[in-house]
């Protein structure tokens, strides 16, 4: 009997701790946040591994170079227990048309560089956890680390990945940033979300201007948020059509039901449109200098284009 008690007793550690750092998760403004085991993906791994064989990551070739740590996170992180994975609620209610320029600009670089804003709370969210457990080590991580945040989320429970391969959940659709703590601490994990809810739609691989996509998979030297971000110097032929975008692409997810019906305006102020976004005519984005730019990019995930790259999309769809 006193050993069951005590066993109980044991277990029931990672069990408060976990509920404790959910509830932190919600109070420091993450809209979802889930717990799955750091254990290897295999399935995500062969996916990442045929995906990058098969070129689909064009130039991106920092997706390749650490190709091993990013399908298998004991690789990475070899301490790694738990892999915390939060979301955050980024849709401003705003819509395209809403703009005043002609040029689509979108809307996850809208508001302040996400980065920043979900690396502070996961920065409090691990002062919160030393706080119980001083000697814990971890990462933090978002986007940046050779990680697979939305393989995580799915793991944890918050989500599933769509035709268009971005998480969706079911109470905000897709319109959420994700990112991880991950910790050696053994903790209780979720269940991971096994549903796949697009069922028979194909909305976002026929809205696709570019044939992008086709199920589950995306071919990024096609897709125009690679064009228009990631792309590196001048547009070669066939490779140039940006469908009017500057920065980004935001179709596949607009016409996504899950959107439509569940996409819920985020009580973040950081992630409102600036008033350069708006308010910004075709002929205020095609005079832009560098100071301009400098203005516009500032604590904004912009700047990863820099001027170079936005101007040249700029004077694209200007043809
Ligand atoms: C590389 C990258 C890109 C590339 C490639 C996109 C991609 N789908 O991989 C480009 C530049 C195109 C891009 C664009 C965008 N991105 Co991006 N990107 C990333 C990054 C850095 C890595 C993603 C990755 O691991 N890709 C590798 C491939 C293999 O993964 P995958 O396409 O998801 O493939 C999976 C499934 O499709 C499935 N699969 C593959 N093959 C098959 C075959 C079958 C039969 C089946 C069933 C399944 C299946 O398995 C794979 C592994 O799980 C992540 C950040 C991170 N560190 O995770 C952000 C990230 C995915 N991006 C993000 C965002 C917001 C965008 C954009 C919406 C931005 C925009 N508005 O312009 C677009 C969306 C375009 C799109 N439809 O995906 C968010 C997505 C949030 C969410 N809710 O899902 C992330 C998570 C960043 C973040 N921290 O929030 N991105
Ligand atoms: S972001 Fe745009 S171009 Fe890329 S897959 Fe989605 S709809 Fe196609
Ligand atoms: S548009 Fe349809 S197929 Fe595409 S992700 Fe949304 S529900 Fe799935």
């Amino acid at each position: 009997m006193i050993r069951f008690l005590e066993l109980k007793r044991v277990n029931s550690i990672p069990m408060i701790l976990s509920q404790s750092i959910k509830k932190k998760a919600l109070e420091l403004g993450f809209q979802k946040v889930g717990i799955a085991k750091a254990e290897g993906t295999p399935e995500a791994k062969s996916n990442l591994y045929n995906w990058l064989n098969s070129g689909s990551h064009a130039t991106m070739d920092w997706m390749a170079k650490r190709e091993e740590e990013r399908g298998d996170i004991q690789t990475y992180f070899p301490e790694a227990r738990s892999v915390i994975s939060v979301g955050i609620n980024y849709f401003s209610g705003h819509s395209q048309s809403e703009l005043k320029a002609n040029f689509k600009f979108s809307n996850y670089a809208w508001g302040d560089d996400y980065h920043d804003v979900l690396k502070k709370r996961l920065f409090q969210l691990l002062g919160f956890i030393k706080e119980k457990s001083p000697e814990v080590k971890t990462v933090v991580s978002v986007d940046t680390s050779p990680v697979m945040d939305k393989v995580w989320a799915q793991k944890a429970g918050i989500g599933w990945q769509g035709k268009h391969t971005n998480l969706i959940t079911r109470d905000y659709g897709s319109w959420l940033f994700l990112g991880e703590l991950i910790v050696d601490l053994e903790l209780d994990y979720d269940s991971p979300f096994d549903e796949d809810l697009c069922g028979t739609c194909t909305a976002c691989i026929e809205a696709c201007p570019t044939e992008a996509l086709s199920s589950y998979q995306i071919d990024s030297e096609k897709c125009i948020s690679y064009r228009t971000i990631e792309h590196k110097g001048k547009f070669s032929e066939g490779e140039d059509d940006l469908d009017d975008w500057i920065y980004g692409c935001d179709i596949c997810q607009d016409v996504c039901p899950w959107n439509q019906k569940f996409g819920q305006v985020t009580d973040e102020p950081a992630f409102l449109p600036r008033q350069e976004i708006l308010t910004w005519t075709d002929s205020d984005w095609t005079t832009m200098d560098e100071a301009g730019f400098r203005k516009l990019s500032k604590g904004s995930a912009v700047k990863r284009t820099k001027f170079s790259g936005l101007n040249r999309n700029i004077k694209q769809n200007s043809l």
